[in-house]
């Protein structure tokens, strides 16, 4: 192909003149489910992440890095859009059906898909010039018009309007029931596929595809692993290393274990790629998770409850950034950020202006992570008015203030008010004891929830109070 051609191609291709070298690529890889203490480098001696801890050696790990939500689709819709999930009205997980028809409360008002007004964290890259891939879990929309393909992203593999695979084997089919009516959906993840292959091991194949294919142009690549969300499958080898493992020695299932140990692979995978494409130091890669560790799969410890509550273990979450030239290698932040952060941070990283409007709740981490800044928010805000089948799960709104912690519960009402400094694990209750600061922080919630019109649930005209709220998996037709 001749030279000019060639150049005429990639101006083409790159509508601005941005370059590799100018702006970092972004990888974000978003882990499913995967719990605060899961990690080596978050002090797990049972889970075994030796890449994901040398990416925490080589960046910045939080502390408290928070979901802004304690179920999937919302926290999504947080990071790529830079909003709490009560501004979005996107609040539960999708499609969640009707709970608890015979509840106290009805739920609040909600989405169903990501609204098209939204500018995503992908296409304000793609508008920059940057070449853009949903490699995985989607969960904010379906067809016929919003997937990854009409939210920004030129490629979507993977991406669909379930939370879960079919299957972690290929065929990577499924039957899921819908909760408001039992039926049941047969569904494909991915299409194609090799026997036996495993999902998470063929996504990072992608993931490592693209970025090969677009080594020499700035891209976004959203790695969003469907593991280790349920259903709890693996690769036996893996498993049977944990089986031998003394039950009272493990801080999960072995399956869940060997599923971290391949989300872990899949990391040093997509570095070594990175290293080998020379990239490795023109790229920011970012490592989280969308809620806390599911209670059948993992124990939180030294947090309290589990994916679905508003305690610590639903919603603290591992964050690690690598943004070569920002972060200290090795460095450990204590201030408090949550999902809406990443979509100005990534903008940062890209070498764009931000777009404070459409970010409105998120804050650019770059200036704390090289040590020049702390951040300037007085409070992380959560609001769920929904109940769901995760235990320790109440319909809640929270606020966090400094080392404070409120947590209002609708039903039944009530605050809770915690001290995370003193009192990680959220043990002792200390609303009677400080009145007034409950009261405050209840006021300043509740002052936060009218600015960004939340919504809140409504008496049930079909409350029956005999009627026991079903279990997970066991909730009836309305
Ligand atoms: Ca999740």
């Amino acid at each position: 192909m001749a030279v000019a051609t060639i150049c005429t191609i990639a101006i083409l291709c790159c509508p601005t003149t941005l370059t590799a070298q100018d702006h970092k690529n972004i990888v974000l890889i978003l882990i499913d489910d995967l719990g605060w203490s899961d990690l080596g480098c978050q002090g797990s001696s049972y889970y075994q992440t030796p890449h994901i801890d040398q990416l925490a050696a080589s960046g910045a790990r939080f502390t408290d890095a928070y979901a802004a939500c304690a179920v999937c689709t919302p926290t999504r819709a947080a990071i790529l859009t830079g909003k709490y999930p009560a501004r979005t009205l996107l609040t539960d997980w999708l499609p969640s059906g009707r709970w608890h028809p015979q509840a106290k409360l009805r739920s609040g008002r909600f989405l169903r898909s990501l609204p098209f007004e939204e500018v995503t964290l992908a296409e304000a890259l793609r508008a920059a010039g940057y070449r853009t891939a949903s490699v995985g879990k989607w969960h904010l929309g379906s067809e016929p018009f919003s997937l990854p393909q009409h939210h920004g992203f030129d490629v979507n593999i993977a991406g669909n309007g379930h939370g879960a695979p079919g299957s972690y084997f290929f065929p990577y089919q499924g039957n899921w029931k819908i909760p408001s009516t039992g039926q049941r959906v047969r569904w494909n993840t991915l299409p194609d596929g090799e026997p036996g292959e495993y999902l998470t091991d063929r996504l990072t194949d992608e993931a490592i595809k693209f970025v090969e294919e677009n080594r020499d142009r700035p891209f976004f690549l959203y790695l969003s692993h469907y593991g280790v969300h349920t259903p709890l499958q693996a690769k036996p080898d893996m498993v049977a290393r944990y089986e031998k493992i003394p039950e009272k020695q493990r801080q999960g299932h072995p399956v869940y274990a060997a599923m971290v140990e391949s989300i872990d692979q899949s990391v040093g995978r997509v570095l070594e790629s990175l290293e080998q494409n020379s990239l490795l130091n023109n790229t920011v890669v970012i490592f989280t998770s969308d809620n806390g560790g599911f209670y059948k799969a993992t124990d939180n410890a030294p947090l309290r409850a589990n994916k679905g509550a508003y305690y610590e273990g639903g919603i603290r979450v591992p964050l690690i950034i690598r943004w070569p030239g920002v972060t200290k290698a090795g460095s450990v932040l204590e201030e408090p950020v949550t999902s809406t952060d990443l979509y100005p941070t990534c903008l940062a990283a890209a070498g764009q202006p931000l777009r404070p409007h459409q970010h409105r709740d998120g804050l650019n981490l770059q200036g704390l992570m090289n040590g020049r800044d702390s951040l300037d928010r007085d409070a992380l805000y959560w609001h769920f008015p929904h109940y769901n089948g995760h235990p320790s799960s109440v319909p809640s709104s929270v606020i966090r203030r400094g080392p404070w912690k409120l947590i209002e519960t609708f039903d039944p009402e009530g605050l809770e008010l915690y001290h995370l400094e003193e009192d990680l694990g959220e043990s002792q209750d200390l609303a009677t004891d400080r009145p007034q600061l409950a009261k405050e922080l209840s006021t300043q919630l509740a002052e936060w929830r009218r600015q960004v019109n939340a919504q809140m649930m409504e008496p049930n005209p079909d409350y029956d109070p005999k009627a026991k709220l079903p279990k997970k998996g066991q909730q009836k037709k309305p």
